[in-house]
């Protein structure tokens, strides 16, 4: 029985239009779960996996035209086009309605519709809010109820006139006779994924992947739930949260934003080669965070699962990920083994002698297409990673000491600098980039400018959004996190990694951590602070003194070549580009011609 109006008449007009068999209204439970692994079991798209092997896990095998994001049909759907800005697609609201309304009209017939009530974030914390999703997939309800928190304590705490964010879903594939079904519904033709910031409603249709499917996680975790947090004076961010402990004990919290394929899980889950210090995981991929009563600024992890990559996740590049796979585990567009288990490329040195591939084919070591999806994924409980934080679901959040910003930068881009100010440090987020080609030292390849890491997500304009960051540091001057721009992939004139990454990132989180304990050495330079030679612990990593000069200079030509580059891209966003921003760029060209003449 749901006592909230609201929510009841909601779901009575949706029902009306989408025309399902039947209403479910779902509760999380285990009983719940099994169910639709058996629906799922039954449709053909799912599989057990040996049980003996990976207890409680599934093989998932979607539709070969449905395996990722679909950015292009992606929409903000504000009032006027500039409040989502040159970086989002828009579409006028009521027109994107129609369509929707059309489009979902019997969109259900055949199926039944579950209505999954979560929280994202514990429930109960003043930083956590509360979605409800109705879909007619029973993929997305077994994967909510491992990403987010789904249960009736949802719809307890909602009440009788809680908030909530309403998300519809459904694959666009009704069916008259239900023999007609394929294993995978999905309508990819007629794709949308929009959202409506102002009513701060989501309507989802024709994919049943991830990030199209899965409401809670980059459609409300990050663009909805960034413009509600742009109202609301809070910050919702593409970010890891990780816990780093010093060898006298003593922890600080560091929240990281970085664009894909940039080792962002890894570095969540991080095993430090610096002796006696530790990496523990609060989250992986979304950060939010609001300021507590005290000033400071306190984030939670909104989500209850990971939701990743598979292929490259190795006992090698991230044991504590290979770790939290061991049992009741969804693994979707993998390999299988002939044990029954799964792989991928990446998983093990060798590849098994045989598989079934991704598509359901033989596959063995000689195939030329790899044997898992690049985008294949495994989704799994936070819970079971034995890196968590033991106070990941603490509802006041954890306190952030820094925030770091980074990209893939083989050039220009030192391995550490720390911002002299919030407003420097937003200037930094706002220009993060990754070499789209391969660059050699010397020459910047052509960038790929990913902001804040938020340029697919944010629900706004994102020079609004740079604003509201600005504005926020105006607001909480006394106790904001300091921020740090790193970068792991510089490369030398011979195209090598300068870095080796990986666990002895851990050496450069020391520094940061030392710097917020105020212990730690730094150089004020034209792009802000950059570590001495000697206040980053660079021993038994084999480099001479050279290399650790070029991964902590200074590139002043580099800097000086980049800044109009930088130019250009703010161009776009016209007058809404914070003067702020344009006061960074300019006062760093100053000072990086400065110290040219200086140098000359
Ligand atoms: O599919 S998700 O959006 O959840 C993950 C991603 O593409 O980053
Ligand atoms: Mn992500």
């Amino acid at each position: 029985m749901i006592k909230h109006k609201r929510l009841n008449h909601w779901i009575q007009n949706i029902e009306a239009l989408c025309k399902p068999d039947s209403v479910v209204i779902c509760d999380g439970s285990r009983l719940e779960f099994d169910s639709m692994m058996d629906l799922l079991q039954d449709a053909g798209v799912a599989k057990q996996l040996n049980p003996s092997i990976r207890p409680n896990s599934y093989l998932v095998r979607s539709d070969q035209k449905d395996v990722a994001r679909v950015e292009s049909r992606t929409f903000i759907c504000s009032e006027q086009p500039e409040d989502a800005g040159p970086t989002n697609n828009w579409a006028d609201p009521a027109e994107m309605k129609s369509t929707l309304e059309n489009l979902f009209k019997g969109s259900m017939t055949g199926r039944t519709m579950y209505v999954i009530p979560f929280s994202m974030g514990p429930i109960g914390s003043p930083i956590a809010h509360i979605g409800v999703e109705i879909t007619d997939s029973p993929y997305v309800v077994a994967s909510m109820h491992i990403m987010t928190r789904v249960s009736s304590a949802v719809l307890t705490e909602l009440g009788e006139d809680g908030d909530y964010v309403p998300c519809i879903h459904s694959v666009g594939k009704p069916l008259d006779n239900h023999s007609d079904d394929v294993p995978w519904p999905c309508n990819p033709d007629n794709l949308y994924v929009a959202h409506f910031p102002k009513t701060r409603e989501i309507w989802s249709f024709g994919s049943g992947y991830g990030g199209n499917a899965l409401l809670g996680k980059k459609c409300f975790a990050l663009r909805i739930a960034s413009a509600m947090a742009r109202e609301e004076g809070w910050l919702a961010e593409h970010m890891l949260i990780l816990k780093l402990t010093n060898p006298q004990g003593v922890a600080r919290y560091i929240a990281g934003a970085f664009p894909s394929a940039c080792g962002k899980t890894n570095l969540a889950m991080l095993v430090p080669s610096m002796p006696d210090w530790k990496v523990e995981t609060v989250g992986d991929d979304i950060c939010w965070m609001k300021f507590g009563d005290d000033g400071q600024l306190y984030a939670i992890n909104p989500e209850a699962g990971f939701f990743g990559v598979a292929p490259g996740t190795g006992m090698e590049t991230n044991p504590n990920a290979m770790l939290s796979l061991k049992e009741n585990c969804l693994f979707t567009n993998v390999a299988e083994t002939d044990e029954g288990d799964i792989w991928w490329e990446g998983m093990t040195e060798e590849a098994p002698a045989h598989l079934i591939d991704w598509l359901g084919q033989d596959w063995t070591p000689e195939s030329t297409e790899p044997a898992a999806h690049p985008n294949a994924r495994f989704t799994v409980s936070a819970s079971q990673c034995p890196a968590i934080a033991q106070e990941w679901q603490d509802l006041q959040g954890v306190p952030i000491s820094a925030i770091l910003f980074g990209g893939r930068r083989a050039t220009v881009v030192p391995l550490v600098n720390e911002a002299d100010s919030w407003e420097q440090g937003t200037f930094f987020g706002s220009i993060v980039s990754s070499e789209k080609t391969a660059a050699a030292a010397g020459r910047i390849g052509e960038l790929r400018r990913d902001p804040m890491a938020m340029l697919p997500f944010c629900g706004y304009n994102m020079a609004d959004y740079w604003q509201h960051w600005i504005h926020l540091g105006q607001q909480h001057k006394d106790q904001l996190p300091k921020i740090f721009y790193v970068n792991w992939f510089r490369k030398d004139a011979q195209g090598r990694f300068m870095w080796p990454g990986f666990g002895e990132n851990s050496r450069v989180l020391k520094w940061i951590f030392e710097r917020c304990e105020g212990t730690a050495e730094a150089l004020s330079t034209p792009i802000g602070k950059l570590p001495t030679l000697d206040s980053i612990d660079f021993s038994g990593l084999n480099m001479t003194d050279e290399e650790i000069a070029s991964l902590l200079r200074v590139e002043i030509q580099g800097w000086l070549e980049e800044l109009p580059l930088i130019r250009d891209y703010y161009q776009q966003f016209g007058d809404k580009l914070p003067t702020e921003l344009n006061h960074q760029l300019n006062q760093m060209q100053q000072k990086l011609e400065a110290a040219t003449q200086s140098a000359s």
